[in-house]
């Protein structure tokens, strides 16, 4: 049994998601699991005797212009690393999670490991940024291990940030006893979709990157031959230029806004394809989401993507932006049973096989055992 800290932002998509699930994981495998976090994480819905949370609390003094966050989480995981024991303090992403645990390892007195998890903006994005590059190569070399969620993301970190050491690929993983294909089409029928239409899917926190005006323009062609609705699923900056993209191309009876939704694995059931058209991407855990749903992907050639879609085997890649491709491949997968069944199937084969939860969570045990044991 280990004593483990997780720190994430509880509240952001993919990296909170992996970042709590892997805690509730390591937790039914009896470690001692201590969130460290602004907020209770939004996936830790239930009560588990062996998870601690301890909430970083930032107080604001007017002589202040901004709250001390970083300082704040800094402290309070100092103080957690010396009270609890903490063998391993796992931080999700660099900026500012990485340099806040390098300091409070240096204030405690205990000893710690830490690792870092790179999800991808803070290199895709804050890598780019001249202010920001020299203290994310800090924290990137200065903790004790470094993960990324996939082969093309640890690439793009040695090459923006000249780093020269080794980091383990751990891919993203979904929880297998949430997400499989539910039977019950019901849903459909609620909100109002035929059952001969065919439904697709995006979901995403609509930030630029996502480039979800690409989704609509590509449904646009698909709806013109078949029979279907679009799901568009979650919410963010861009939402109210898609909502007009689509008022624009008289779209408004087929595209269904959900707004943010909980139970996406129930939408996903309802699903005949999803598409994720993203200029970055460094994984992609909604499309293994949707994969081990049985639901065939259409992603871009950008980040990992391509480490996860097989392309003409669980789906397709298509260049980013290249709207006719798109269509025209969504449109194959939509009106062949043959190529949606065997899609369908191996989508599901591929996340049972290559991203298991209980596989991936041997990876992160062993390299827990490597940090620790000086290796
Ligand atoms: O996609 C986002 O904008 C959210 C972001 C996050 O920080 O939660 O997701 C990132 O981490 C996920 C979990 O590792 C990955 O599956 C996403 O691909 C990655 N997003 C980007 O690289 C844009």
């Amino acid at each position: 049994m280990k004593k483990i800290g997780i720190t994430c932002y509880p509240t952001v998509g993919g990296s909170g998601v992996i970042a709590t699930e892997l805690g509730k994981l390591l937790a039914e495998e009896g470690h001692e699991i201590h969130f460290i976090t602004s907020q209770v994480p939004f996936r830790l819905n239930r009560i588990y005797s062996n998870i601690f949370y301890h909430e970083v609390e930032v107080t604001n003094y007017p002589v202040f212009s901004h709250p001390p966050y970083d300082l704040a989480l800094a402290n309070k995981m100092a103080e957690v690393i010396n009270r609890e024991k903490l063998d391993i303090l796992h931080v999700h992403y660099a900026m500012p999670h990485a340099i806040c645990a390098i300091l409070a390892k240096q204030m405690a007195n205990h000893d710690v490991k830490i690792i870092t998890t790179l999800h991808g903006t803070d290199i895709t994005v804050l890598g780019i940024d001249s202010s920001m590059k020299n203290i994310i190569k800090f924290g990137i070399e200065q903790s004790d291990r470094v993960t990324t969620v996939s082969k093309s993301l640890a690439e793009q970190t040695k090459e923006m940030l000249s780093i020269t050491r080794g980091m383990d690929v751990l891919y993203n993983f979904v929880d297998e006893r949430e997400y499989f294909r539910h039977s019950d089409q019901d849903l459909k029928k609620q909100y109002h979709i035929g059952q001969e239409e065919k439904v697709i899917i995006h979901i995403s926190n609509f930030r630029r990157v996502k480039r979800v005006a690409d989704v609509v323009h590509a449904f646009h062609r698909i709806a013109a031959e078949i029979p279907s609705k679009l799901l568009l699923v979650g919410d963010g900056p861009e939402f109210s230029n898609t909502y007009q993209l689509v008022q624009d191309l008289g779209l408004q009876d087929h595209v269904l806004f959900l707004g943010k939704q909980e139970n996406v694995s129930e939408l996903l059931s309802i699903s005949d394809l999803k598409l994720l058209l993203s200029e970055k991407e460094s994984f992609g855990l909604v499309l293994l989401e949707a994969m081990a749903c049985g639901v065939p992907c259409i992603g871009t050639n950008a980040g990992g993507i391509p480490e996860v879609i097989l392309h003409g085997e669980t789906g397709y890649i298509t260049d980013i932006g290249d709207i006719e491709d798109i269509s025209k491949k969504s449109i194959e997968i939509l009106s062949n049973k043959d190529i949606w069944e065997k899609f369908s199937k191996q989508s599901e084969k591929r996340v049972k096989v290559e991203f298991h939860s209980q596989e991936i969570l041997k990876q992160y045990e062993a390299l827990y055992d490597k940090v620790l044991n000086n290796e």
